[in-house]
This record gives C-alpha cells, sequence and structure tokens, in this order.
C-alpha cells in the first residue's frame, strides 16, 4: 500500500469514529485508528479465505484450547502484511511513533504459561502456511492476573484486557449457542427409540467474537472464535422492585461469570466447579457450531471426519469427546455406534505434561451434577471401553481399573481423551517415549499405532524477526532473507560463525538488546546493570520442578565465594528472573521472595554489587519476553530431567544466540542434538538416573551432610537473608522441603541437592568459555544457525502430515 492511500484511510477513521483530524487526534485514537485499518485489510482477505474453503471443501482443523497468549495484535498484523515501513513513515508525518503506539496495546493474555503461548504460535504458523484452521477459546474478561511485587513478595491485580483489546474483536451474535447446566434427563420410549429428554436446566448464552488471524506474507486469514457467557434472563424487575437489587443480578451474573477470568493454575486445577462450567462452557459452543456449520454445508455427519480435525490441548477440552455424542445421538437421531465412529476419528489429544498431580481427574459427582447427561454418556463409554479392554488384559482386574475413566468416584479426564481420539501426541522425543513408556504404557500396548511425537515449535518471525531486528538484519546481509519464510535456511549461516567480523558483528548486536533491556530495568527495577555482564535469565512460571531453586543456591554460593575472596577474577554476571506464581502455590511464592531477599542481599553489598546482580523482572509477560529472550547471555533450562514437557522458552533464547545450561530434559534434548554437545553446558542427572534414584530411595541429607556449601546455603536460607545491615527474611520452610518428608512424601522431590554439585560445575564452565569472547559468540551464532527446527512451521508440518491431513489453500 502506498503511503499516501494508508494516510487517508487513518484520516477517514479518525474522522468518521473521533470526529477529529490527524493533528487532533490522541495518540488512543490514532492506535484505535490503526487497529482499524489492519482490521479491514484484513477482513477482506478473512472473506476469501472462507469462501476459499467453502469451494474447496476444504478439511480444516479445529483447535480446542483453554488457552490462547497472544500477546499484542497491533505489530505482528503489521508485520505479516509486510506494512511495517509504510506505517512508520506515515505516522512520522502525523508526528507520531508507531512504537509508541505499539505500548498502548494492553498483552492479549489469556495463558498461564507455554500451553497457550504453544497454540497461539501454531494459529501463526497455520494462516502462514495458507493451512485452514479456526481456534477455540474462552473470551476471558480478566486474563492472567498482573503481578506486583511489595516488599519483595507477590501480589496480584486483575488484567482487563478488553480496553485496547476489543479493537481486534468482531461480534457475531447472530451465531450465538445456547449452553445447558444442571437439571435432570428423563427417558422415555418413543416407540423402539429411546427418547432423552433435559429438563430443569439452567441456559447460558454463548456469544462468539472472532479475532483475524494473520500469517506472515500470507493469504489466508483464519479466525480465533471466543466464546462470551451472557444470560438470557434479563434482570428480575419484581425482585428489583422490592429493592432486592443484588438477588435481582444474581442469576444473570452466576451465567456471565463463566468467561470472567482465566484460571491462573498451570499445572494444577482444583476440582472446582466453575472451572468444569468453563471447560463445558465451550467445548459444547464450540462443537454446536462446527457441527451446525457442517450440517449446512452437506446434511450428513458420516463425513464430519473428512472435513475436521479437533485437536485438543491437553484435556482441558476432553469433554468435547461426550458432547459430539450427546449432540449426534440425541439431536440428530445416530445411533452410539455411529456416533463413536465419527467422534473417535475427528478427536486429537495433545499431552502436555507427565505430573500426576498435573493430569486432570474430576470428582464424578460434580459432573452428575452439573452435566448430567454427559455423565450418561462418559459412564457409558467407560462400560463399553472396559469391556474392550478385557480381550487385552483377561480377569486383569487391577490393570483394567488403572485404565478405566471413572473410577474411585472420580473421572480421568486423560483416559476419555486417550479412549476417545485417534491420536496421542507429547510434545517433544523424550516427553512422548516416557508417555509410551510409563505415564500411558498400558494404552500404548492396546493402541502403539495412537502413539505419536510432535516437538513443540515456535512463531520465530515473532521472535526473531520482530523481536531481535538487529540480529534479523545481521542474518539477512548474510544469507538473504528466505529464512523468513523457510526457517530450515537459517543453518546457512552456520559457517559465518568462522568469520570475525561476524563474530564482532554478533557481539555488537547482543551488546545493543542487552542495553535496551538494561535500560528497561532501569527504569522499572531501578537497578543499574552492567551490560558487560554475563546476562544469564531464567523466565518462565515459578514451580518446584522447574528448579529455580537451584538457580539462586549457586547465586548464593557466588556470593559468599566473592566475599570469602573478593579478589576472585570471574566475568561478571547479571542474574535475571522473571516468573508468576499460581496465587495459592505457598512454596513457588517463597521461593520468589527468597529471589528478592537474595537480590537485596547482593545488590547492596559493596564487596558484591560490582561482580554480580540479581533482577526480578514484574509481571512476566510476551511482550517482556520480547524485550528479553533478546538480551540473553545464557538460557536456564534446569528442570529435573523428565518433567519439562518440552518448554518453548529454551527454543525462543536459543534462536537469540543465548547459550543453554540445562539438563536433558524436554526439548533441550533435542536443542542438544541440533546444536552439539559442545555448543551448551550440559549437566545433570538424565531422566532415568531420576526415576532409579527415586525409586531406590534418594536421601538428600546425606548432600547436606557431604557437601559444605550446601550446609552453609541452607543455613543461610534458615537464618535469615537480606541486605548488609537490614532485616533479614528466614526461609524455613524452604530449606525444610529441601530436607525432611513431611508426611511420607519426598524430601526435595526434584533433587535440587542432587544435581546441584553438577550444576555449579557448569555454571564455572559457562564462566571459562565466556572469558574468551570469540569463542562465546562462535557457539552463540552456531545457536541460532542451528534453531531452524524449532520453528512452529516445521510442527505444524509435522502435525498436518502424521494426524491431520488437511487441504491447503496456497495450491
Ligand atoms: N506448562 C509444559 O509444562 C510445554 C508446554 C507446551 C506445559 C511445557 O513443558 O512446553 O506445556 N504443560 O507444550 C502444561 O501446561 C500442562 C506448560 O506450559
Amino acid at each position: 500500500m502506498k503511503k499516501k492511500e494508508l494516510k487517508s484511510l487513518l484520516e477517514g477513521k479518525l474522522q468518521r469514529h473521533y470526529g477529529v483530524t490527524a493533528s487532533e487526534a490522541t495518540k488512543n485514537q490514532v492506535y484505535h485508528a490503526c487497529a482499524m485499518v489492519v482490521r479491514d485489510i484484513l477482513m477482506e482477505k478473512w472473506s476469501a479465505t472462507q469462501e476459499e474453503m467453502e469451494a474447496k471443501k476444504a478439511k480444516q482443523v479445529c483447535y480446542l484450547s483453554m488457552e490462547f497468549l497472544l500477546g499484542k495484535s497491533l505489530k505482528n498484523n503489521i508485520y505479516n502484511l509486510s506494512m511495517t515501513d509504510v506505517f512508520q513513515q506515515v505516522l512520522q508525518e502525523m508526528g507520531m511513533d508507531l512504537k509508541a503506539l505499539e505500548d498502548i496495546e494492553e498483552d492479549a493474555a489469556l495463558g498461564n504459561g507455554g500451553l497457550g503461548r504453544l497454540a497461539a504460535c501454531y494459529m501463526d504458523a497455520l494462516s502462514a502456511q495458507h493451512l485452514p484452521a479456526t481456534g477455540y477459546s474462552i473470551l476471558y474478561e480478566y486474563g492472567i492476573f498482573k503481578q506486583r511485587i511489595v516488599e519483595g513478595q507477590q501480589t496480584e491485580l486483575p488484567d482487563s484486557w478488553l480496553d485496547s483489546g476489543s479493537c481486534w474483536l468482531v461480534a457475531k451474535p447472530d451465531e450465538t449457542v445456547e449452553i445447558r447446566f444442571d437439571g435432570e434427563i428423563e427417558e422415555s420410549w418413543d416407540g423402539d427409540h429411546l427418547r432423552i429428554q433435559h429438563r430443569n436446566y439452567t441456559r447460558v448464552n454463548a456469544e462468539p467474537y472472532d479475532m483475524l488471524i494473520s500469517g506472515y506474507g500470507s493469504e489466508t486469514v483464519n479466525t480465533l472464535r471466543l466464546w462470551q457467557a451472557k444470560s438470557p434472563y434479563s434482570m428480575d424487575m419484581h425482585l428489583f422492585s422490592e429493592g432486592e437489587y443484588l438477588k435481582a443480578i444474581e442469576q444473570q451474573a452466576s451465567a456471565e461469570v463463566i468467561s470472567k477470568i482465566l484460571y491462573p493454575e498451570d499445572k494444577h486445577p482444583e476440582g472446582k466447579s466453575l472451572r468444569i462450567k468453563q471447560q463445558y462452557f465451550f467445548v459444547s459452543a464450540s462443537i454446536q457450531s462446527i457441527i451446525k456449520k457442517h450440517m449446512e454445508t452437506y446434511g450428513r455427519l458420516d463425513n464430519l471426519p473428512d472435513r475436521v480435525v479437533i485437536q485438543i490441548n491437553d484435556t482441558h477440552p476432553a469433554m468435547v469427546i461426550p458432547e459430539m455424542m450427546r449432540i449426534m445421538m440425541d439431536d440428530h437421531g445416530l445411533t452410539w455406534d455411529a456416533a463413536w465412529e465419527i467422534t473417535t476419528h475427528s478427536v486429537a489429544y495433545t499431552n502436555h505434561t507427565v505430573m500426576s498431580e498435573a493430569l486432570e481427574r474430576w470428582p464424578e459427582a460434580l459432573i452428575k451434577r452439573i452435566l448430567p447427561r454427559i455423565h450418561q454418556i462418559i459412564v457409558e463409554i467407560n462400560r463399553r471401553f472396559c469391556d474392550s479392554l478385557w480381550k487385552y488384559f483377561p480377569n486383569n482386574w487391577d490393570k483394567i481399573s488403572s485404565m478405566a475413566i471413572v473410577a474411585y468416584d472420580e473421572v480421568r479426564m486423560a483416559n476419555l481423551s486417550i479412549a476417545g481420539s485417534f491420536s496421542v501426541n507429547g510434545v517433544s522425543a523424550l516427553h512422548s517415549q516416557i508417555l509410551k513408556d510409563k505415564v500411558f504404557h498400558d494404552f500404548y500396548v492396546v493402541s502403539p499405532d495412537k502413539f505419536t511425537n510432535v516437538t513443540n515449535g515456535i512463531a520465530y518471525r515473532r521472535w526473531l524477526g520482530q523481536a531481535n531486528e538487529p540480529l534479523t538484519s545481521l542474518i539477512r546481509d548474510c544469507i538473504g532473507d528466505g529464512f523468513l519464510r523457510n526457517a530450515e535456511e537459517l543453518c546457512t549461516f552456520a559457517p559465518f560463525a568462522k568469520d570475525a567480523s561476524v563474530r564482532q558483528k554478533f557481539l555488537e548486536v547482543k551488546k545493543r538488546n542487552k542495553e535496551r533491556l538494561a535500560a528497561y530495568i532501569q527504569e522499572h527495577n531501578g537497578i543499574d546493570v552492567d551490560t558487560n555482564s554475563i546476562f544469564d535469565v531464567q523466565a518462565k512460571r515459578l514451580h518446584e520442578y522447574k528448579r529455580q531453586l537451584l538457580n539462586i543456591m549457586q547465586i548464593i554460593k557466588m556470593y559468599f565465594e566473592y566475599k570469602d575472596n573478593p579478589s576472585l577474577q570471574r566475568p561478571s554476571r547479571t542474574f535475571i528472573f522473571g516468573a508468576k506464581a499460581a496465587p495459592g502455590y505457598y512454596m513457588a511464592k517463597q521461593i520468589i521472595r527468597l529471589i528478592h531477599a537474595v537480590a537485596d542481599m547482593v545488590n547492596h553489598d559493596p564487596v558484591v554489587q560490582n561482580h554480580m546482580k540479581v533482577v526480578f523482572l514484574e509481571d512476566y509477560k510476551v511482550s517482556i519476553a520480547e524485550i528479553l529472550m533478546p538480551a540473553a547471555d545464557v538460557s536456564e533450562q534446569i528442570s529435573v530431567a523428565g518433567r519439562e514437557a518440552s518448554g518453548t522458552g529454551n527454543m525462543k533464547f536459543m534462536m537469540n544466540g543465548a547459550l543453554t545450561i540445562g539438563t536433558l530434559d524436554g526439548a533441550n534434548v533435542e536443542i542438544c542434538e541440533a546444536v552439539g554437545e559442545a555448543n551448551m553446558f550440559l549437566f545433570g542427572l538424565k531422566a532415568d538416573e531420576v526415576e532409579q534414584l527415586l525409586k531406590q530411595g534418594y536421601q538428600p541429607m546425606s548432600y547436606y551432610q557431604s557437601n559444605p556449601w550446601i550446609a552453609r546455603i541452607l543455613g543461610a536460607i534458615m537464618q535469615g537473608i537480606g541486605r548488609p545491615g537490614g532485616r533479614s527474611v528466614p526461609f524455613v520452610d524452604i530449606a525444610n522441603s529441601l530436607l525432611i518428608s513431611a508426611n511420607g512424601s519426598q524430601a526435595d522431590p526434584y533433587l535440587v541437592l542432587a544435581d546441584f554439585e553438577e550444576y555449579c560445575r557448569a555454571q564455572r564452565e559457562v564462566d571459562r568459555v565466556y572469558s574468551n569472547q570469540d569463542a562465546w559468540n562462535e557457539k552463540a551464532i552456531l545457536n541460532v544457525a542451528h534453531s531452524g527446527v524449532f520453528a512452529a512451521d516445521r510442527s505444524i508440518q509435522e502435525y498436518n502430515e502424521k494426524i491431520w491431513n488437511l487441504t491447503d489453500l496456497g495450491r
């Protein structure tokens, strides 16, 4: 688009929507005008995409996910339309700055972490590769909480993102569907036909809002459909006139609370009835709209699996299985067998965790009360499933009951997902292997062909192309810009690692990015960090298994080493953390507090502060990650082996030229394969060694007794940590969790103490390699060059080849 045309489009929007000229408009008005212009352009491509899908009778993927962690849209959409330059120029002429407008937009943070961000990255890659897709989720009014640190402790504030975010949504009120909760099921015979009637139910309307999903240089614009809960009942005027104001709106409020807020637990959802309602609400709305559309086009359901594949992102949308059965049987009169055939050929399941406490189980009584018909269907699925297992495991009731979908008054969502789908995949090679060998081994024996792996990937044009312009242009200067379409071309950057001038330029790029981050830290934390120090970053949710504690213990050790020997020669370090803790996760919150106490101690100690600093970035989110990743030298991926399903931050850091210090866990294994062991810092027990040690009886106390450093550090943690001469805070519960087994639970279940010595060794290796800047930069460049396999484009291609088989709209 030409400058002139864009200028007049923007002026038109300002005039018609706000009655102002360009020179009168506020920043906020200009932001909205830009968003509207972009939306109009996307809208045309969106309609064309839909027409093409109909004309081609295309097969599409419906990606059901409770979470989409989208971040900001304006910059991404302008970039995908290749309009960054023209926007910049026109805005400049209007006396505005594109960057400043981008900052007005709040992150759309409808997700907790990796799983939600993955969904967003996949939508982007699907559009970029002109594959037809619709994402389905909930239009949460409040996304993940805003984190505020008050006196070293996390507090949570609501995140209302819609003020700046709603301009990306297209309301489709005509496509509202009704969802039914509670009530009773009545069965009656109508001749030889069993009639099912749901009585006394509560209605909730699901209103769709569509977000347009663009892809880089692609004509395909896909849809993310977000459902909002609306009560069909208006206010009770009778109660109102009697002065019962709150009661009058109670019914309305209890329906609309369903889409109020995202649950902030990323691994351990409690058995809350609101969460079940959220799950069923969006699943039922989505599948009703999918089936309705299919019926309008084809008038039959037996060919549904040829046109639609329903990918469920973890077990959260697993109720799609009984809900499809319900609609096909009760509303369309299909037999059980016919409905089951269609369901199990449409649904595919991605597992994202092996942690048993995170595998969802719902109290059966709760499902029975809230979703009586779904409960009946689940019970019947379970009965038939257990019968079918008999032939594989005759007389083996233990095994069958462990695989059952309903047992011990609980509904096991993972077992339901496996039984009701044609594909089960893990998200990294190691994780998928563990699913087959351990977590779902018995299911694997019964249907080995269901199981597959698709290693996670990232929307690298966002994480490299947009977030790291200096590095992108260095790569472009060396190998051209084909890598922005085809990430595999990044490997042609590898030979440049040997080129001294490229290494020098890489160093300058890193420096610039570190300066940008340093300015952010100065502004937000008031800490002055040295951009010549190693920027060592651990940014991810706070979880014991991710072992932020291992990192902080090593930092305390370093602190003591400098105190003991102030003339110690080592490259200086800036340790940077970003992490949200689930509001009810006590130990995670304690660890955040410990990080702050250590920061207070280190940053105020005159002997140490020139050698090291500790920084905690408040409210870690997509838009902060975009500043952080490009500036990192060291990427901390130090979970206990066998627990992190994949990780995706690890890929983003690598692609931005950070060297990984990590265990052989999740996708770190594949990072190691791609870049080679010599270009990262591996340490720690392997997954099988972890299992073995836990089985034979792990005694963390023995490490405490034999390693004087561990004793000294835990002693300090117990006694109190704080700034020299100031108040110090003791962290007895943290120390105890590593040493003492309470109520029969394993002490230090994530083997922090067992891996401590090895981790410290790896950290000294980091110092050694960094001391030779040239050697470091060579390794960093090789990390960038070998990161191409972690593009979401590759993951999507694999999903398409192994599971989806979609129609390519580009051909
Ligand atoms: N927490 C995994 O823990 C993985 C993502 C996306 C997670 C993480 O290793 O990279 O999913 N799992 O696959 C869940 O959320 C259950 C995550 O984000």
